[in-house]
């Protein structure tokens, strides 16, 4: 048995050098599943006048499959299994554990990590990993615990890497396990263990230009342009930062870096994903601090602001967790930053695509320019909504639904040509 314990891999004492041939790559999608077509399931109940955010999972995909106990082939010469793991569902967090076996993370929405070592991943909507799982001289088989978050609980699978020759029926089902139960589950970020490998060569942002604030909740009441109630930042769905989002001048001979702090003012957790950028998590809440206003310095999450600002300071050369998909809990708030030095209208929203097309989004468009001119960074006013009040129901709706479609091919494609 593997005696790796939790935690970076350079403080566990075991430097294995892994050789290139005994190592076996593979690729595991985990997906929620919904007996409807997506299409029925977003407009008769998401949109509907009394649909609520979060339609009822069916069941759980794993590598686009419905099967338990799905069996794919350990190969007799593999020493390491290298697993690139996504949730690529629609809604529902993914818990993945591998009986037994503590594993090695290295790598984060596409950033090499310095090795970790934990025991089981909890991965958001969008969110993707990289693990090494190390497989002994006499291991005939590796067995994987699935649990896809419901409303209420999970869905169970499991899979399994077997030796040819090895059949199901000879190993240990082990079906009372509880997916709450699993050794090491955390469902809250590791910004302060999962660091970027020092050969990438980042910087911690120290200092920000601008910084923007972001408040998200669900709106009490029906809205009476779209027909439903929808998720509003800063008052405002998504639909009305498609028309007008926030912009932002990068000057190109400053390096000048963005901070976005996003307050959950919301019970339910949110995993919240940036195009076209990694970003640092700087400070995060685990649940309960309320929102982080700037100005409020005697609140918890100002305090906890505080002391992750300082943590940093004192971390000679480390740079915060760097990815682009992070879970952000009920009741909190998270802070970013970034540099936004790329041109164009960046999505910032909610993965659960169904909260997305709810109204949890927002646009982040950024021009760049080479001179040191004053920028001209604009928050969003309140739209004329008495226009938008003469505008038929039908008509906004249709408008959603079409954002939504489009949302869908982009990231089914994205999908199917990368995989
Ligand atoms: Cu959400």
């Amino acid at each position: 048995m593997i005696s790796l314990s939790e935690g970076h891999l350079s403080n566990s004492g075991d430097k294995t050098t892994v050789e290139p041939n005994g190592i076996q790559e593979e690729i595991i999608t985990l997906s929620d599943y919904y007996n409807d077509w997506n299409f029925d399931v977003f407009s008769r109940r998401v949109m509907s006048s009394q649909g609520g955010p979060d339609p009822r999972v069916d069941d759980s995909l794993l590598n686009g499959n419905k099967f338990d106990n799905d069996i794919q082939e350990l190969n007799s010469r593999t020493k390491y299994l290298k697993l690139h793991i996504i949730n690529a569902g629609m809604s529902g967090t993914q818990i993945l554990n591998i009986k037994d076996h503590k594993f090695v993370v290295i790598e984060t929405d596409g950033i090499m990590i310095e090795p970790y070592v934990q025991e089981t991943l909890s991965l958001a909507v969008g969110q993707r990993y990289t693990i090494i799982v190390k497989i002994e001289d006499n291991e005939e088989y590796i067995h994987i615990i699935n649990g896809c978050g419901k409303m209420m609980g999970y869905v169970k699978k499991s899979m399994w890497f077997m030796k040819k020759g090895k059949q199901l029926d000879t190993v240990p089902m082990n079906s009372n396990i509880e997916i709450k139960h699993l050794p090491g589950l955390n469902k809250h970020e590791r910004y302060h263990d999962y660091l970027p490998h020092t050969r990438q060569n980042l910087q911690y942002y120290e200092d920000y230009i601008e910084s923007i604030t972001l408040d998200y909740e669900y709106s009490r009441d029906i809205m009476p342009e779209y027909g439903t109630r929808l998720y509003l930042i800063n008052g405002l769905p998504f639909q009305e930062y498609v028309k007008q989002p926030y912009k932002f001048t990068y000057k190109e001979d400053v390096n000048e870096c963005l901070q976005i702090i996003i307050n959950s003012i919301d019970h339910m957790r949110h995993p919240w994903h940036l195009h076209g950028f990694h970003f640092q998590v700087i400070s995060m809440g685990e649940g309960g601090e309320g929102p982080l206003y700037l100005e409020e310095t005697g609140s918890p999450a100002y305090q906890k602001y505080l002391d992750d600002v300082e943590y940093w300071g004192n971390q000679e050369g480390e740079v915060p967790m760097t990815r682009d998909s992070i879970n952000i809990p009920g009741n909190s708030y998270a802070v970013i930053r970034f540099i936004p030095n790329r041109p164009g209208k960046w999505l910032f929203h909610c993965h659960v695509e169904w909260h997305m097309g709810k109204g949890l989004g927002y646009i982040i468009d950024v021009a760049t320019t080479k001179s040191t001119t004053t920028s001209t960074t604009t928050s969003p006013t309140p739209l004329n909504h008495s226009e938008t009040l003469s505008n038929k129901v039908t008509t906004n709706k249709c408008k959603v639904i079409m954002i939504y479609l489009l949302i869908m091919i982009a990231i089914n494609g994205f999908i199917y040509f990368t995989l």
